[in-house]
């Protein structure tokens, strides 16, 4: 039977770190028949969108890149989003990847069909593209989210979200509320501060905060890593074996938990003076079960002249600002959602219809599950960045990325080199894997009793990675295509890779 007729071989749907570094192994490796889906009019995906006052990397440059694509110039040991924007653009430029990007192209939803073993990618108002391999690289936390508080849309004054900054807006003088005290706000209370503000901060939970000691990289030492060959990949791996080091303590419930919040305390105590104010920020879970804030111009953007810490809950929404229980109501100009994401909960943002019409968002309706994060049965040829279980609790999501990337090319390649038609994971394959992770999961400080968006409603983890990133890579490095998957060659005839 001949081929059926595809508009690509592989479609990517994103052009953000996931998307770009996928399109670029696929090139890589020798693969150029593939489109990348862009909802927006740039690449850039979360590094274009959070833009607000502040918005950098609290994982070090250095380690937040891909070993494929080093840059030299990073400014600082922490970069910020200008920096690391124009980072991905440069990766854009370099692998001339515009041409591959189609941009204004919103996937609404991905099909399978069964007769022809494709996908069909259904785009907002245009005609769909046909692929035969798909990769979800659409990211988490792309859907700004807003809390469930009463009153919400009676609010009246101007409003903005971390990652909906609205740059038009003066700050200064303004009375400004802000609601969240996650790693968005911490980094932009201080801007605000910093911008003559009247900042008014809603704490939920006070998270535990380690300093940020960043620095700038001199002209001298990029020189060096521009002409000597090999010190780019040295840094590299020195920032990646000292995370791994702190996953020790942050993502499993061991003493070394107590290390951190034991330095965690100490800069506290260090940086806020007030007992009762240090009362107030001192967390009441383990270190690590939300994500460790690393800043160090948040406490003192705390006690300055023009900040104040409102820890009483919140009771609603008012038209003009927001009342606590207590009954205090206060007034403000401007209210700053620093309150995270909407995370999909049935996993995935898009709908997604599989073999024999199985629905994901049905299968993943009490959490998402995959094989080794990437892959789904039922769902061949279809990949995952960033998907279940694939959260880092330390070093970079960048390293993981890459993990994943590399087995999806691998994949993407198996099915040229072989002429196959799909490669679907066995189902038991799936069910072991994610058997031993839940297991894995319970002896880690996600799991140990607070509230994040790592887990369900239920308390299910759908998101993090229960151990070290040498562990993941290894993992995605040792993807058994031959024993976990089911190989389809030709007319729906199964056959062994
Ligand atoms: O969002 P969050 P974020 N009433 O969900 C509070 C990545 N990131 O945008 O803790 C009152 O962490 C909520 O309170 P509580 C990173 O992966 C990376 O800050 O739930 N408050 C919390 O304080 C991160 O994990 C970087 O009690 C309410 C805040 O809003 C992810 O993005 C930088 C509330 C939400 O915090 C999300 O971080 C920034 C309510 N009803 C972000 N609802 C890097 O540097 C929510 N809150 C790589």
């Amino acid at each position: 039977m001949s081929a059926p007729t595809v508009d690509t071989t592989t479609l990517i749907i994103g052009a953000g770190f996931a998307g770009i570094g996928t399109a670029i192994r696929l090139l890589q490796k020798g693969h150029d028949d593939f489109i990348i889906l862009e909802r927006d009019v740039r690449p850039g995906g979360t590094w274009r969108d959070n833009v607000y006052p502040g918005a950098a990397c609290d994982i070090p440059s250095r380690l937040y890149s891909y070993s494929f694509a080093p840059n030299p110039d990073w400014s600082h040991t922490y970069s910020g989003s200008n920096e690391i924007l124009a980072y991905i653009d440069r990766m854009v430029a370099d692998h001339d990847l515009e041409r591959f990007i189609r941009y204004s192209h919103l996937a609404v939803g991905i099909e399978f069909d069964e007769a022809t073993g494709t996908w069909r990618i259904d785009i907002a108002d245009r005609e769909p593209i046909v692929a035969r391999t798909v990769v979800v690289a659409s990211g988490p936390l792309s859907t700004p989210g807003y809390p469930d508080i009463t009153g919400i849309d009676d609010y009246t004054g101007h409003r903005m979200h971390s990652a909906a900054w609205d740059h038009s807006y003066d700050f200064t003088g303004k009375k400004v509320g802000v609601i969240g005290t996650g790693a968005s706000a911490v980094q932009i209370i201080p801007k605000l501060v910093d911008a003559g503000a009247e900042v008014t901060v809603y704490q939920r939970t006070p998270g535990w905060v380690l300093p940020r000691l960043d620095r700038r990289i001199t002209s001298a030492t990029r020189q060096i890593y521009r002409t000597v060959p090999g010190t780019q990949a040295a840094a590299r791996r020195l920032w990646f074996w000292g995370h791994e080091s702190v996953a020790l303590g942050a993502v499993w419930n061991s003493p070394f938990t107590r290390v951190i919040e034991g330095v965690a305390k100490l800069n506290l105590r260090a940086q806020v003076g007030d007992p009762w104010m240090r009362r107030q920020l001192t967390p009441d879970f383990r270190a690590g079960c939300k994500r460790l804030l690393m800043t160090s111009d948040y406490y003192p953007a705390l006690q300055a002249d023009n900040c104040r810490l409102i820890t009483w809950p919140i009771a609603r929404i008012c038209e003009q600002g927001v009342r606590t229980v207590e009954g205090i109501e206060r007034h403000f100009d401007c209210l700053v959602f620093a309150t995270g994401f909407e995370i999909a909960k049935q996993g995935t943002p898009i709908p997604i219809r599989g073999r024999n019409g199985r629905v994901l968002a049905d299968e993943w309706s009490r959490g998402a599950y995959a094989y080794k994060s990437f892959a789904v049965s039922g769902y061949p040829n279809l990949y995952f960045t960033f998907g279940p279980n694939s959260g880092p609790g330390h070093n970079s999501a960048l390293v993981y990325m890459e993990a994943q990337i590399d087995a999806i090319v691998t994949a993407v390649s198996l099915v040229r080199d072989r002429g196959l038609k799909l490669l679907d994971v066995h189902r038991p394959a799936q069910d072991a894997y994610n058997r031993s992770i839940q297991k894995r999961l319970e002896r880690t400080t996600w799991n140990s009793g607070c509230r994040s968006w790592y887990l369900t409603d239920d308390g299910f983890n759908a998101t993090m990675f229960p151990g070290f990133a040498t562990q993941f890579i290894g993992q995605m490095r040792s993807v058994d295509f031959t024993r976990d998957f089911r190989a389809v060659a030709g007319d729906e005839v199964s056959v062994e890779v």
